[in-house]
């Protein structure tokens, strides 16, 4: 039962999986009885930030609520998992400073925009291609790629990998640390 806060922080282009990747991570905690808390982006903005849109500014405040958020969780001794876009390098990085060396954990979802349109879980992507929604990440929008994350997730032999492997990878690397 023994552990120590961090924050795992997944970053990724929308329908990279973050959110369903978040969620399964956390239920393994759970099984282990470790306490994790999720953070998503997207819910947030139903409340905390339901003041934010999409521009540069407004997505640097969204991601320095999340890292400040996570890092009362950190103080808390709870395993903060994060999920949101953040697509500026800087902004994901000033949440790193807010903590202690090896408490940040960054995972970039890497999977290629084709895949992630394909998904369009809430046709997002093809309203983002028709000029319905302005300013969407990856479309008409940036997205900055980590340089020097802590781990990377991607294809393997043109596949997927499962939420399930995938968590169980992060899980290994919680352990480990
Ligand atoms: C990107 C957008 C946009 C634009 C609405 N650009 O896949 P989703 O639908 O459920 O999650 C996305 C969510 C992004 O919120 P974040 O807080 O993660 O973004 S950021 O970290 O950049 O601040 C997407 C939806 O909101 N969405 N408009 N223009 N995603």
């Amino acid at each position: 039962l023994q552990q120590k806060g961090c924050v795992v922080w997944m970053t990724g282009l929308s329908g990279s999986g973050k959110s369903t990747l978040a969620c399964t991570l956390e239920h393994l905690l759970f099984k282990r009885g470790n306490l994790s808390y999720v953070l998503d982006g997207d819910n947030l903005r139903h409340g905390l930030n339901k003041n934010l849109g999409f521009s540069a500014e407004d997505r640097a405040e969204n991601i320095r609520r999340i890292g400040e958020v996570a890092k009362i969780f950190v103080d808390a001794g709870i395993i903060c998992i994060a999920s949101a876009i953040s697509p500026y390098r800087k902004d994901r990085d000033a949440c790193r400073e807010l903590l202690q060396p090896g408490e940040f954990i960054e995972v970039y979802m890497k999977f290629p925009l084709s895949l992630c349109e394909e998904r369009d879980p809430k046709g997002l992507y093809k309203l983002a291609r028709a000029g319905k929604i302005k300013g969407f990440t990856g479309i008409d929008d940036p997205y900055e790629e980590p340089i020097n994350c802590e781990m990377v997730m991607e294809l393997v032999d043109g596949r997927c990998p499962t939420p399930k492997e995938m968590a169980g990878r992060l899980l290994f690397y919680l352990e480990e640390r």
